[in-house]
């Protein structure tokens, strides 16, 4: 990677991974695109930024053209939540902006990079070591995007030789910047939550287990898998990768051990508890560890001291 052009860098993912790719490729090597463009923000004020819709291609070409990118990092899309609130929203956001995204790639042989999620799963699904290669029937709008986009990853390195990666994200949790309506978004507002109010209301039901992984080790494993030789990859379309598969009482429990009269609660929220009910409670990472040598950093334990250790830094 030399000149990477990153989409939705305001997001979750890439407000952290953006500031990663300038201090380890060059402030000048990395250019921040996203459809808004606050001024408080570091990824707007500190280096190469640009105003992009995904859904305009003509636009994300110019820019393509102009800084003579040679790596795509597309993260611009709806959470499942929001994806399931807004569906043909979501599909002309998630497919329109991920196609043209593809299709510059193909123009400018751009190595290219897009988050799948374990919400390509479904119910059909294993729950537990959920393998590689699987059934993936989603039943969310999410999900059908997710699955759809995989398909095209394929695609494109089979029919044209786009260099295309990509991982199925679990739950990612940030101190830095908060989520924008997903379904595993209790597990970054909990720790809020317990530092500001000493309680949190779960939106997801006790015993409900899904995959979890630390945003360092998110930004880490990006770049891994970007920097792993081509031929090693034997997965195009996404591999399976998380560090922990918990319940919100795992993170109550962790918790108390920091702030021990922290109580938690719950109002579940059946569209969140459904969507999270159709996902895996636990995903088999060893193709990821094996083809490129995925290992993440944080267990549950880690992520909560460092979690709590940097919110109290912040004001709340
Ligand atoms: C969501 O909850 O929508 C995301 C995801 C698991 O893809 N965090």
């Amino acid at each position: 990677m030399k000149k990477i052009l990153i989409t939705g860098a305001l997001g979750q993912i890439g407000s952290e991974l953006t500031l990663k790719l300038r201090e380890s490729y060059g402030m000048d090597n990395v250019v921040a695109t996203d459809i808004k463009a606050p001024e408080d923000s570091k990824v707007v004020s500190e280096g190469i930024f640009e105003k992009l819709d995904v859904t305009d291609a003509d636009r994300m070409n110019e820019l393509v053209e102009k800084y003579d990118v040679d790596t795509l990092i597309h993260l611009a899309a709806f959470l499942s939540a929001v994806a399931e609130a807004k569906p043909k929203l979501a599909w002309d956001l998630n497919m329109g902006g991920l196609l043209n995204a593809l299709e510059v790639s193909r123009e400018h042989n751009l190595k290219f990079f897009t988050p799948s999620s374990i919400g390509a799963f479904g119910p059909e699904t294993p729950k537990d070591q959920t393998p590689q290669v699987t059934i993936q029937r989603p039943t969310t709008m999410y999900g059908v995007t997710k699955v759809s986009g995989e398909l095209l990853g394929d695609y494109y390195f089979q029919k044209f030789g786009v260099d295309t990666r990509s991982v199925r994200f679990p739950g990612l949790i940030s101190h830095a910047t908060l989520p924008g309506g997903g379904t595993t978004d209790y597990a970054v507002d909990i720790y809020y939550e317990a530092l500001k109010n000493n309680t949190y209301t779960s939106f997801i039901a006790e015993g409900t287990y899904m995959d979890m992984m630390y945003m360092s080790d998110a930004v880490d494993l990006i770049i891994q898998l970007m920097e792993a030789p081509s031929d090693q990859l034997k997965n195009r379309n996404a591999y399976n990768v998380s560090a922990m598969s918990i319940a919100p009482e795992d993170i109550e429990r962790e918790i108390k051990k920091h702030i021990p009269d922290f109580e938690l609660t719950y109002d579940v929220d059946p569209v969140r508890q459904g969507i999270a009910e159709s996902w895996p409670n636990a995903i088999d990472t060893s193709a990821a560890q094996e083809q490129w040598g995925f290992s993440p950093k944080y267990d549950l334990e880690k992520m909560t001291a460092d979690m709590l250790e940097q919110l109290k830094k912040k004001e709340l």
